[in-house]
């Protein structure tokens, strides 16, 4: 039998050596894999090991015999391998399955983790920590973890196992204790759960922090904002469209004073166009399905299939969801949030005037192509609603003011371009209704003059995304997820720092793995993605293939960049290798809106557009002087996307800067949305992609167990083979460390705990258990005896 004690025979030549003087304390190093944990130190204490099926999935089983490189070993359910040595890896004792802190486990490697988090998923443990990170594995289905019980349990701290109860009462708790606003960052892919972890937090505050009746109102902006900015897509049938960061204001006696919302990056293009089987924004459906007679009637409303916009995806349901309901409840939650009735009816009118506009057809009236709109109904409609003359709507629809030197002319356009425009109107209304909703929301739930205690911000944004195609959307993403993974490493550096120093052990810095490199790529200026691609969309005749080109001659020395054939370049984030395709890149960019556009809003009689109008000028770097059709051909002062959202993301970064954050990693454990379907795969893909075994990995180069004096020496005390003189908790610990032979740089004694590297524990623990094994055969023997 494997012994315990062969710690021992373990040869010293796989450790570097320590020099004099020199704290660096050396690792079991990994042979290949950043994450495994497949030291032949680690091989040999392991009694249990993971074998990598040529499926991808890891099986337990045990050694039978080694010879040479090669074991056999024996599955779980009887299957007998011939296997490389090397390719073992190490698994946990039995009496680590499904603990509820990774960090926990003696071994930590990917198969480990992929089984723990499965292990407690079997049982509706969604919830797990990762050290300071709480890991959610969305269930698809109803859990029994929510509502008033439980939150009473986590109130009086009755229930302590990981939860995002447990995460927002710790956020409440050190914001009072240490009078440090909050952050809770919740993030992972699309569909993995982030919006529904966002709401669970809120519900926490809201019923640690109600009282006013506020709360209320901060629970209703959640059916509104996911109305007007989540969509079915194939990933989810509820995909958020938009980044959103929510500050909730506590008054000093910890009671909610009000909230802040602020939104990132709405996916506009939905609205004009989407993809086979997917949907646009929900709100077009629950109008079109809901709406009043009365209603319909003012606002010429037809059926969902009779929009051009609506129609063309081919997809007008969802499983399990009644739009008409939905959209009385989005009437109710808006009259929570105080938005008159009146402005509710200018709202819809909105949306029914963008369905409207993507009926307006085209008829070409010259040769050369030049277009006029179709005078019908739609025409007229759009006319209606917005409160312009159809005159002026005919003409921003298929003329184009220019300046050329000191002279206007005017351009008509040609089919394509015509497309164009009223998609590029219909984007921005709808872009503009959504930010001015928000603005009431903000206006309803304002701190005021209040504002004087703390505040919990919760972030729920988009993750990583790398797709087959990727275009400029993810670019955006990609490059937001790398600022946040950015203030994720630095803080979980700070935590395992200061814990080591507290505790007064030697730690020298270990090495990380910064992603400021990447970020440097994203924001350096002049020559970096974001500035580069900024001066290009200035040049008229800047295409996607000369940006492309333009990358590729300033970026190749970089070594997080590579530029690929054609129009493509790929980026190394510190989640995987992105390629990104530029088609598209300026034009999305660029988000033009001719000022004839922008005229023709402010010149409806209704007040919501020209609130529109009013806000895309503000927008403008500089002022538009004089009369708006004098101002130039395309309305080239706006400030690009990518600058906006840049902007956007570094007054983020500078706010959750000011915060303790707290971080929630959403995972998906299959792409079909289905209860009780884990796919090793797709979870350890997605692992590694929002840093959980980043933080494992930062762990192991530490010492990622730690066990108090007290409760290292209650554990393992009664293994002592002679008893020793002094019994302080310290002492005995002490001895039993001389005992087991644990090598001096596997683990440090700190002044209230024992920090180890990882796989030490696990010798003790199986001694313990064969120990205690022995003792319960022997009593049963004894009381069989007896019997
Ligand atoms: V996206 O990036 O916005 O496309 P999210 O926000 O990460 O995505 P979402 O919260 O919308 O995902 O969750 C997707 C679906 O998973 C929900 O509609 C629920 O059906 C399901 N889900 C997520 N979390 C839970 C949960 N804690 N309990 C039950 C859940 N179901
Ligand atoms: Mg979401």
């Amino acid at each position: 039998e494997d012994s315990p004690y062969s710690v021992q025979s373990v040869s010293n030549g796989e450790r570097s050596s320590i020099g004099d003087g020199d704290p660096v304390v050396p690792l079991p190093l990994s042979n290949d894999s950043r994450w495994s944990d497949t030291s032949t130190y680690a091989r040999k204490k392991a009694l249990q090991f993971w074998v990598q099926l040529p499926n991808g999935n890891w099986e337990l089983g045990k050694v039978l015999s080694t010879s040479g490189e090669e074991s056999v070993i024996k599955l779980l359910e009887g299957k007998v391998l011939k296997v490389t040595s090397e390719s073992l890896v190490p698994a946990n004792p039995d009496i680590l399955d499904g603990v509820d802190d990774l960090m926990q486990l003696s071994y930590l490697n990917e198969p480990a983790v992929l089984y723990n988090l499965e292990y407690r998923y079997n049982q509706d443990m969604i919830y797990t920590k990762a050290g300071p990170v709480l890991v959610a594995v969305n269930p698809f289905k109803e859990v029994p973890l929510y509502g008033n019980r439980n939150i009473e349990a986590y109130r009086n701290r009755s229930n302590e196992s990981p939860h995002v109860y447990a995460i927002a009462d710790t956020a409440i708790r050190e914001m009072i204790r240490d009078e440090v606003n909050q952050s809770i960052i919740i993030s992972g892919e699309s569909g993995a759960g982030k919006t529904e972890t966002a709401k669970i937090a809120m519900q926490y505050l809201a019923a640690l922090g109600g009282g006013s009746g506020i709360e209320y109102e901060i629970l209703k902006t959640n059916p509104i904002l996911e109305a007007f900015g989540n969509a079915k897509t194939l990933r989810n049938d509820n995909s958020s469209r938009f980044g959103k960061l929510i500050e909730i204001h506590f008054s000093e006696t910890g009671k909610i004073s009000g909230a802040k919302i602020q939104t990132f990056l709405l996916e506009k293009s939905r609205v004009v166009q989407c993809a086979e089987g997917e949907r646009s924004y929900h709100i077009f459906y629950q109008l079109c399905a809901g709406a009043s007679p009365t209603l319909r009637e003012k606002l010429h409303l037809t059926s969902a299939k009779e929009y051009k916009y609506l129609r063309q995806s081919n997809c007008y349901s969802i499983n399990g969801v009644d739009d008409a309901e939905r959209f009385h409840a989005v009437q109710e939650a808006l009259d929570i949030v105080h938005v008159s009735k009146e402005d509710q009816e200018s709202v819809f009118a909105m949306l029914a005037a963008v369905l409207w506009l993507g009926n307006v057809s085209f008829t070409i009236i010259d040769n050369e192509n030049h277009v006029e709109p179709e005078p019908d109904e739609s025409l007229s409609t759009v006319a209606k609603l917005i409160g312009c003359n159809i005159n002026e709507l005919k003409l921003a629809l298929s003329k184009r003011n220019m300046r050329v030197g000191n002279d206007n002319i005017v351009q008509k356009l040609t089919l394509s371009q015509a497309i164009d425009a009223r998609d590029a109107l219909a984007k921005s209304i709808y872009a503009c209704l959504f930010d001015w909703l928000v603005e009431q929301i903000n206006k309803s739930l304002a701190v005021g003059k209040r504002r004087t205690g703390r505040s919990i911000s919760i972030l729920d944004i988009y993750g990583f995304e790398s797709f087959n195609k990727n275009s400029f959307e993810q670019f955006c993403i990609n490059y937001a997820n790398e600022r946040l993974q950015q203030h994720f490493n630095r803080h979980l550096f700070k935590l395992e720092q200061e814990e080591y120093i507290q505790d007064g052990i030697d730690w020298t810095r270990v090495d990380f793995e910064d992603n400021q490199h990447c970020l440097g790529l994203f924001e350096k200026k002049p020559l970096g993605l974001l500035s580069l691609l900024d001066e290009e969309s200035t040049f008229p005749n800047g295409t996607d293939l000369t940006l492309a080109n333009k990358l590729k001659e300033h970026l190749n020395a970089n070594s997080c960049f590579r530029g690929d054939r054609g129009k493509a370049f790929t980026v190394s984030h510190y989640a995987g290798e992105v390629t990104y395709e530029t088609t598209g890149f300026l034009e999305k960019n660029r988000d033009l809106l001719h000022s004839d556009s922008i005229q023709l809003l402010s010149s409806c009689s209704c007040h919501l557009p020209q609130a529109f109008a009013s806000s895309m000028l503000i927008q403008s770097e500089k002022p538009v002087v004089g009369p708006l059709y004098k101002a130039g051909g395309a309305d080239s002062q706006r400030l690009s996307v990518a600058t906006k959202f840049k902007g956007q993301l570094f007054q983020l970064m500078q706010r959750l800067g000011n915060t303790t954050p707290h971080f929630i990693r959403c995972i998906k454990p299959n792409n079909v949305q289905s209860p009780g379907l884990y796919e090793q795969g797709i979870v350890l893909q997605q692992l590694r992609c929002c840093g959980v075994l980043e933080v494992v990995r930062i762990s192991r180069s530490g010492f990622p167990t730690r066990m108090s004096h007290q409760k290292f020496s209650r554990r393992y005390g009664f293994l002592l083979l002679e008893s020793i003189a002094a019994k302080d908790p310290l002492s005995v610990s002490v001895a039993i460390l001389h005992q087991f032979h644990i090598l001096p740089e596997m683990y440090q004694v700190g002044y209230t705990k024992l920090f180890f590297r990882t796989g030490q524990i696990g010798v003790l623990e199986d001694t313990r258990n064969r120990t205690l094994h022995g003792i319960l055969r022997l009593q049963s023997c004894f009381r069989g005896h007896q019997a």
